[in-house]
């Protein structure tokens, strides 16, 4: 078996490497990456010490070279987490966002269809169904739930997961989609709002909290995002839409103010910033139908997963510092 995992080098596929290659060493691992300023070959340093792991810089949208690779490779299992994936950046350069997370899918499903694929799965959010008011703490996201985008970035998912629904239906490409919540742990990069409050807060820097603090995001440590998408590329049914969420509601302050408590730092780092334009107020996922049909539940408690993310954050200094000095752009492996 061969699993492709493209945007391997990021935050959420770095982990599933590592998720992968620990539970099936017999399954040979392709990362393929950009190396965007998103991706760093630190993370995936002990991954590239595996016999059944092998790294490849490539750039998804890059129809002759993802070809050739599966070619070469000939894939049984294809799982596409390479993607822009800041909200702010979206609203500052959309454009990179259309070309990668829409035309680089529409490459990947065409050299599967060229090439034969057990499996496509497309990791998706939660941010494609737009967001909820906070008033209606009875509202979550269902995969009925209408398409409802608000940044470039959301729009480019959903655009995407639109194109892998064509395609199912076209081409009967035996693909899947999942759409998580907010993720956090390990190796996340310190622009997203976790990682940047803990690096922020161990420099004694201020802690920019967007408007007032109270839009609600639904956090899941992110072992069990991969062990849903895991569980959803082995025995999810063809053609189908997942939803992936950890019943964790939380407002950003009170994450920011939770953080400021475990590093022992004072809330006065707290400073109120301009508003996001066009800021999402709330997400929740019902994640109802991965649990029935998959048996999947989040396994890590929020209160378990924030400190061992805190820890994790001290206990590797190296990695982070490297990104905000930049030498992690360098590395080779
Ligand atoms: P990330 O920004 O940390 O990593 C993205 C990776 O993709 C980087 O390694 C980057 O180098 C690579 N990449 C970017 N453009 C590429 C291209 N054209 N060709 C090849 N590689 C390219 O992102 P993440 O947070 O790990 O998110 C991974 C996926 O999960 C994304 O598709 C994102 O939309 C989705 N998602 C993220 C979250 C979250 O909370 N982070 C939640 C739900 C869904
Ligand atoms: O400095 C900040 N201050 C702040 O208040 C940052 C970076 C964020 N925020 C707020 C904005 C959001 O309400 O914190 C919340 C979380 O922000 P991000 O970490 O940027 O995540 P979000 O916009 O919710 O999107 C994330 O979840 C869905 C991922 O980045 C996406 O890739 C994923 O699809």
């Amino acid at each position: 078996m061969t699993v492709f995992v493209t945007g391997g080098a990021g935050f959420i596929g770095s982990n599933f490497v590592y998720h992968q290659l620990g539970k099936y060493p017999q399954e040979r691992v392709v990362c393929i990456d950009k190396l965007t300023y998103a991706g760093n070959m630190r993370t995936l340093q002990k991954a590239s010490e595996h016999d059944n792991f092998r790294f490849v810089k490539a750039d998804i949208c890059d129809r002759n070279a993802i070809f050739e690779l599966f070619k070469e490779e000939k894939p049984d299992i294809v799982v596409n987490f390479a993607a822009e994936s800041h909200v702010d950046r979206s609203i500052e350069e959309p454009e990179v966002f259309l070309t990668t997370n829409i035309l680089g899918t529409q490459v990947l499903m065409d050299a599967c269809r060229e090439y034969g694929i057990k499996r496509f799965h497309q990791v998706s959010t939660d941010e494609v169904y737009g967001d909820l008011p906070l008033n209606r703490p009875d509202l979550m996201f269902t995969e009925k739930t209408p398409i409802h985008t608000s940044s470039p970035y959301s729009a480019s998912k959903a655009a995407a997961d639109l194109l892998v629904q064509a395609y199912i239906r076209t081409f009967k490409l035996p693909a899947t989609i999942s759409r998580c919540s907010n993720n956090y742990g390990p190796f996340h990069f310190p622009e997203k709002l976790i990682p940047l409050m803990i690096t922020k807060a161990l420099a004694d820097k201020a802690l920019p909290v967007y408007g007032k603090g109270v839009n609600v995001r639904d956090w899941l440590y992110v072992e069990d995002h991969c062990k849903a998408i895991d569980m959803i590329i082995r025995d999810g049914k063809e053609g189908e839409v997942y939803n992936i969420g950890g019943h964790n509601e939380m407002a950003n302050i009170d994450i920011v103010k939770l953080i400021c408590t475990e590093l022992g730092k004072p809330e006065s780092l707290i400073t109120y910033v301009e508003d996001r334009k066009g800021h999402d107020l709330r997400y929740a996922i019902d994640p109802t139908k991965i649990h029935n049909e998959l048996g999947w539940l989040p396994e890590t408690r929020f209160a378990d997963g924030i400190k061992s993310t805190i820890q994790w954050y001290l206990d590797n200094r190296a990695w982070w510092e490297e990104i905000l000095s930049g030498e992690y752009r360098s590395i080779e492996l």
